[in-house]
């Protein structure tokens, strides 16, 4: 079994969430601050069997766009920021995925 953390643009999370449950994958979304541009993104956690680890990959490939983020668009106070390194457009995304192998999985 594996567990897929998947970090999503706030504006995908909607339909990667949709796209995933409507194919009986259980996911849990948790809010989450990405500590560059220190911007809002989801990040889902999804147990998944190693088979279905692909097919899982490709929904959240499908349903995440890569965006520009203009720095003058959103107020920022990240470490970016701080360093003067948000005078320009920042390209953010589709998703970023980690892939961790489990022990186990237990519901009591
Ligand atoms: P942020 O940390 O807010 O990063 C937003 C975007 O800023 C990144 O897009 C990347 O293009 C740029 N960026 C991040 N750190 C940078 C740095 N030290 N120097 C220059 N540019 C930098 P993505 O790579 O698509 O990442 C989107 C979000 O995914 C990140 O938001 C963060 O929340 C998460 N993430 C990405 N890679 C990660 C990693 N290795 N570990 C943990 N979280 C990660």
């Amino acid at each position: 079994m594996k567990l897929i953390i998947a970090i999503v643009n706030n504006e995908d999370s909607a339909v990667v969430s949709a796209a995933l449950t409507r194919e009986h994958f259980t996911v849990t979304k948790l809010s989450t601050t990405g500590g560059f541009l220190m911007v809002g993104n989801t990040t889902f956690l999804i147990g998944a069997e190693d088979k279905d680890v692909p097919r899982v990959k490709d929904i959240i490939n499908k349903f995440s766009q890569t965006r520009t983020h203009n720095p003058s668009s959103t107020a920022s106070f990240g470490r970016g920021f701080a360093e003067g390194a948000m005078d320009a457009p920042v390209t953010v995304g589709g998703a970023t995925v980690f892939v961790l192998s489990v022990d186990s999985m237990d519901k009591y």
